[in-house]
């Protein structure tokens, strides 16, 4: 369905001072970005990464860029290679790069160039724990989430990990920008409920574009 019929999933909606959601702002995009993660995947394949208490994530989980965030045993970390196979991770697509710093700038973050771009992929029931993004050197710049495939339900929390978050649907296409006040926010996934959707079948793609080097 062409989306200019829906003008309401085009829609700004601001969440807290830094932090906007973007509705369908990456609609026109989303095909060039299922095959940027198409490409990805090829190159360094999705994984469930372990927790540092060693639990296995539910979220299977691959990077682009000069940066990728880990999660092992050892911690939490950005490395410059796939610990799966020792190469560097895939190039980030110019298209990834091009759709996150319009989006940020839509979002009042002018020239934002993303180094590091962290590829979650959601099967029904995977879902993602609150918590902070706060493994990037830079925290002045923010961070861009886009959202593809099946719909999921955004925890966004508050500075203090016992904030009780607010509830937002997250769609296909849709982006949410955060930085500057709101840069440390708790935020978390709801467990994923079975869907299907056109591009993706059961599952939900998210793209976290930061600056972490
Ligand atoms: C997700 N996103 O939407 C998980 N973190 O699948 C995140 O954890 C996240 O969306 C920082 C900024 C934006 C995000
Ligand atoms: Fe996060």
């Amino acid at each position: 369905m062409p989306p200019e019929l829906f003008p309401e999933t085009r829609v700004a909606l601001p969440l807290d001072p830094g932090a906007v959601l973007l509705g369908g702002f990456a609609l026109d995009a989303a095909e060039e970005l299922l095959a940027g993660i198409a490409a990805i995947a090829a190159a360094a394949p999705f994984r469930r990464m372990e927790t540092p208490g060693g639990r296995a994530m539910s979220v299977a989980m691959t990077n682009a860029g000069a940066a990728g965030w880990t999660t092992s045993r050892r911690g939490y970390r950005y490395t410059a290679a796939d610990p799966l196979g020792g190469l560097p991770w895939p190039p980030l697509p110019l298209a990834f790069v091009a759709l996150a710093g319009r989006a940020a700038a839509r979002a009042g973050f002018a020239s934002f160039v993303p180094d590091a771009c962290l590829v979650n992929r959601y099967e029904p029931g995977a879902r993602m724990a609150p918590h902070q993004d706060r493994d990037e050197a830079d925290l002045a710049a923010p961070i861009v989430s886009v959202s593809l495939g099946v719909a999921a339900v955004f925890l966004w929390g508050g500075q203090a990990r016992g904030d009780r978050p607010r509830r937002v649907p997250l769609h296909h296409g849709d982006v949410v920008v955060w930085g500057g006040p709101a840069r440390l926010t708790f935020h978390g996934v709801d467990t994923l409920k079975p869907g299907d959707h056109p591009l993706t079948g059961p599952l939900r793609y998210n793209l976290t574009f930061r600056k972490a080097l």
